[in-house]
C-alpha cells in the first residue's frame, strides 16, 4: 500500500526520473519483496523447481503442486518398489521391527518424497474439478513416531496437493519420547516449509482421539484432513475430498487406503477394482475395472477363498477364476485389506471391519468413481468441513489413546443427517503395523482404552443396541465409563435419529442377532449339556462348528440365530456342510455372503435341527468339549440330536 501512496504522490509531482526508479522498486517488490504464502511458497535451501529435466524423470508431476523436489530416480523404494536390505543392514532388524513394528531401517532408505505408483482409476486421471475448491488443514497427529515416515508424510502432502488448496499442514506431537521429533523436527520444518507446516506440541498425553481434536482446533482452512503419521498421499487425492465437501457440506469423506507394507515399505494397492489388461508388448498391467464381481472379489477379505470360487463354478463350468488380491504383510503375515471395493462394517463387539460393497450402493453410484457411502470408517484418514465437524461435537475428549472414535464419528454423523462417504478418486497409502510404538494404557480405560471408549459410545449412540457390545463384553457390565451426560446433549440438539433408524437405512446388510429370527441365544443339548460353540475361533476364517459346555448364557461363542431366511448363524457366519455323504459329516462355519443358502436349516417340533438339503440331523452323538458336530441320520427322538434355543420369537 505504501508503494502506491508513494508512486501517486511523485506521479503528481511530474517528477520522471523518480517516478520511474519507483516503478522499477514496486515492481521488483512485488515479486520479490511480499511473502506470497501460498501462491509463492517459501522453501527455504531448496529450489522450487520448474524446470523442464523432470519431464525426464518417472514421476508423474503435477506443476500446479506445492513445490517440485529432484525426483530421487534409482534411490531404494522409488516407485513404491519395496526395499532390500543388506545382510549388514538386517542385523539385530528383529530388535527394531519389535520396537517400532515397521522396518525403520529400510524407510530410512527411502527418499522423503519418493514417487509412487499412481493407483487410481483410469477415470479419475481424466477428471477435472474446478479451481475454486476449499481450502485444506491436513492435521497429523503422533505419538513416537520417526523421522521418515512423518516427513514422507508431510512431502507426500505437500507434493500431492494444489498450492492453492493446501492450507496449511498441523503436526500434533503427544509427547512423543523420541529425540529426533523435539528441536531438530521444530529446525528442520522452519527450514524447509516455513510456516506452511506448524508444530504444536501438546502439553499432557492426549492420546490420539484429544490430539485430533487439538489438531483441529488450531486449524484454520475450510476442511480439516486427518492423517496418521505413516502416509503416502497419491496423486491428485485431495481435490475430490474437498470438491465433495463442497458439494455437501454434512459429508464427512474418506479416501481409499492403500497399503504400505511394514517390512519392505512397499506401496500396493487393493487389485480389486481392477481388470487385468496386457501392453502389447505383452507385460501385465492392471487397469480400472468396468465390471466387478464382489462375492468373488471379496474372497480378499479374508482367508476364506474357496467358496465363493466354488460356487461361481457351479454357477458357470466355462468360467476360469481369480480371486481378489490383498497382500499379506511380509513381516508379521497381517493381513492388510485395502478399502478399495469395500465399504467400512463393525462387529457388534465394536471393531471394525470391512465388508463387500453391497449391491444397492453399487447401483446407486452413476459412475464407478463416484463417492460412495460407507456406513463406517477405519478412523485414520478423513477429511470433514471444519465447522461441520465442531458442530456435529468433534471427537469425545473423554475417550483415551486409541479406538472406537472411528465407530463412534461414522455412528453420529449418519444418526445426525450428515453422511460418510468414501471417495474412490483419492488414494493414501497407510504403513499396517502389527502393534503400537507407544504405551496403551489410559489413566481412566485402565490398559482397555478400546474397551472403555467403546463404551461410552453404545452407552450414547447405540440405544438398546448396546445389549450386543455387552454380549460381548460381560465383564464391562456396570462398569464406569465416565459422564457422557455432554455427549447425549449434541443428540438432542440435533434431533439425531436412532439407532434402530440407522441399522434400518444406513446398514440393512447388519444382521441383528435377535430380530428376523425363528429363535436365538444359546443352542443346548439337554442330555449332555452341550451347546454349540464357536470355541473363540477367529471367525474371520472357516472355522468348525464345536460343541462346549453350556455356560448359561454368558459365552458370546455359544450364541446363536436360526434366521428367517432359515440360516443356522452367528453375525457374520452361516453353518453349512462341508462335503457329501449320507453318514456323519461335519459342519463348519463360513462367510454367509458366499454360501448356497440352499443350506437351510429346519427347527423341528421335536427338537432336532435338520439339515434341509441332505436331510441329515445335528447330531453330538460320542462327542465331547472341543469337537466338531456332525450331521447323522435323523432318528425321532434320539436325545443326541434334540437341542433347545435359549429364547424362541414369537413374531
Ligand atoms: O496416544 C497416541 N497419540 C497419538 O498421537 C496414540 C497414537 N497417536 C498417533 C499415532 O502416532 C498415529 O499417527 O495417532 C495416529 C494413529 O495411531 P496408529 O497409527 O497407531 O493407529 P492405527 O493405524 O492402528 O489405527 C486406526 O484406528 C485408530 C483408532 O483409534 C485411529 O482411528 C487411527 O487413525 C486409525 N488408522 C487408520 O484408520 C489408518 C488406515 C487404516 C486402514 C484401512
Ligand atoms: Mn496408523
Amino acid at each position: 500500500m505504501f508503494t502506491v501512496h508513494l508512486y501517486w504522490f511523485l506521479y503528481r509531482r511530474r517528477n520522471k526520473l523518480l517516478l520511474l526508479f519507483v516503478a522499477i522498486f514496486c515492481v521488483l517488490f512485488y515479486f520479490y519483496g511480499t511473502d506470497h504464502h501460498h501462491l509463492t511458497p517459501t522453501i527455504k535451501n531448496r529450489t522450487i523447481q520448474t524446470k523442464k529435466t523432470h519431464v525426464k524423470s518417472k514421476i508423474l508431476i503435477n506443476r500446479d503442486t506445492y513445490s517440485i523436489p529432484e525426483p530421487c530416480i534409482g534411490c531404494p523404494g522409488e516407485n513404491g518398489q519395496g526395499v532390500q536390505l543388506t545382510a549388514e543392514e538386517s542385523k539385530n532388524l528383529d530388535a527394531v521391527m519389535k520396537k517400532e513394528f515397521f522396518n525403520l531401517r529400510a524407510s530410512d532408505k527411502i527418499s522423503l518424497w519418493r514417487s509412487i505408483p499412481d493407483t487410481r482409476d483410469q477415470l479419475c486421471k481424466s477428471t477435472n474439478y474446478p479451481k475454486d475448491l476449499p481450502t485444506a488443514s491436513v492435521v497429523i497427529v503422533f505419538k513416537n513416531e520417526r523421522w521418515s515416515p512423518v516427513l514422507r508424510t508431510v512431502y507426500s502432502v505437500l507434493n500431492r496437493s494444489p498450492k492453492h488448496l493446501l492450507k496449511e499442514v498441523i503436526l500434533v506431537d503427544d509427547q512423543s519420547d523420541i529425540d529426533e521429533m523435539g528441536q531438530r523436527l521444530d529446525d528442520y520444518c522452519d527450514e524447509h516449509f516455513g510456516d506452511l507446516v506448524r508444530i504444536l506440541r501438546a502439553p499432557t498425553r492426549l492420546g490420539l482421539i484429544k490430539a485430533k481434536n487439538y489438531g483441529a482446533n488450531n486449524a484454520t482452512g475450510d476442511v480439516v484432513v486427518f492423517l496418521d503419521a505413516h502416509c503416502e498421499a497419491n496423486t491428485g487425492w485431495l481435490e475430490p475430498l474437498v470438491y465433495r465437501i463442497k458439494q455437501k457440506r454434512t459429508a464427512i469423506v474418506c479416501p481409499i487406503v492403500d497399503g504400505i507394507s511394514s517390512y519392505q515399505l512397499s506401496y500396493y494397492s487393493g487389485t480389486t477394482s481392477s481388470l487385468g489388461i496386457f501392453s502389447w508388448s505383452l507385460h501385465f498391467g492392471w487397469s480400472g475395472s468396468l465390471l466387478r464381481i464382489n462375492a468373488i472379489r471379496n474372497s480378499s477379505i479374508s482367508p476364506i477363498l474357496l467358496e465363493p470360487l466354488l460356487f461361481r463354478i457351479k454357477e458357470k463350468r466355462s468360467a476360469v477364476l481369480c480371486p481378489g488380491i490383498d497382500m499379506i504383510s511380509d513381516s508379521n503375515m497381517g493381513y492388510g485389506g485395502t478399502g478399495d471395493g469395500s465399504v467400512g462394517g463393525f462387529w457388534w463387539s465394536l471393531h471394525f471391519n470391512w465388508i463387500p460393497i453391497p449391491p444397492r450402493t453399487r447401483n446407486a453410484q452413476k459412475s464407478r468413481v463416484d463417492p460412495y457411502p460407507s456406513p463406517t470408517m477405519a478412523g485414520g484418514l478423513l477429511a470433514a468441513h471444519r465447522e461441520y465437524f465442531f458442530e456435529i461435537g468433534g471427537y469425545d475428549d473423554d475417550m483415551e489413546v486409541w479406538g472406537g472414535e472411528n465407530l463412534e464419528i461414522s455412528f453420529r454423523v449418519w444418526m445426525c443427517g450428515g453422511s460418510l462417504e468414501f471417495v474412490p478418486c483419492s488414494r493414501v497409502g497407510h504403513i499396517f503395523r502389527p502393534g503400537h510404538p507407544y504405551n496403551m494404557t489410559g489413566e481412566k480405560g485402565k490398559g482397555d482404552v478400546h474397551g472403555r471408549n467403546s463404551m461410552r459410545l453404545a452407552e450414547v449412540w447405540m440405544d438398546d443396541y448396546k445389549r450386543f457390545y455387552y454380549m460381548h463384553r460381560h465383564d464391562l457390565k456396570g462398569k464406569d465409563y465416565g459422564d457422557v451426560e455432554s455427549r447425549r446433549e449434541i443428540r438432542k440438539r440435533l434431533n439425531c435419529h436412532s439407532f434402530k433408524w440407522y441399522l434400518e437405512n444406513v446398514f440393512p446388510e447388519k444382521f441383528i442377532l435377535d430380530e428376523n429370527v425363528h429363535a436365538f441365544g444359546e443352542v443346548r443339548n439337554p442330555a449332555t449339556s452341550l451347546c454349540l460353540d464357536t470355541l473363540g475361533k477367529d471367525e474371520k476364517a472357516t472355522i468348525p462348528l464345536s460343541i462346549y459346555s453350556c455356560q448359561n448364557g454368558v459365552s458370546a461363542n455359544q450364541y446363536f440365530s436360526l434366521s428367517k431366511h432359515d440360516d443356522l448363524r452367528r453375525e457374520d457366519t452361516c453353518a453349512v456342510v462341508s462335503g457329501h455323504g449320507s453318514d456323519s459329516l461335519p459342519v463348519i462355519l463360513s462367510a454367509c455372503a458366499y454360501i448356497d443358502h440352499n443350506q437351510k436349516w429346519v427347527l423341528e417340533k421335536n427338537g432336532a435341527i435338520v439339515h434341509h438339503p441332505s436331510k441329515l440331523c445335528l447330531d453330538i452323538e460320542g462327542l465331547k468339549n472341543n469337537d466338531q458336530l456332525q450331521l447323522k441320520k435323523c432318528e425321532p427322538n434320539k436325545p443326541s440330536q434334540q437341542w433347545r434355543f435359549e429364547h424362541y420369537s414369537t413374531s
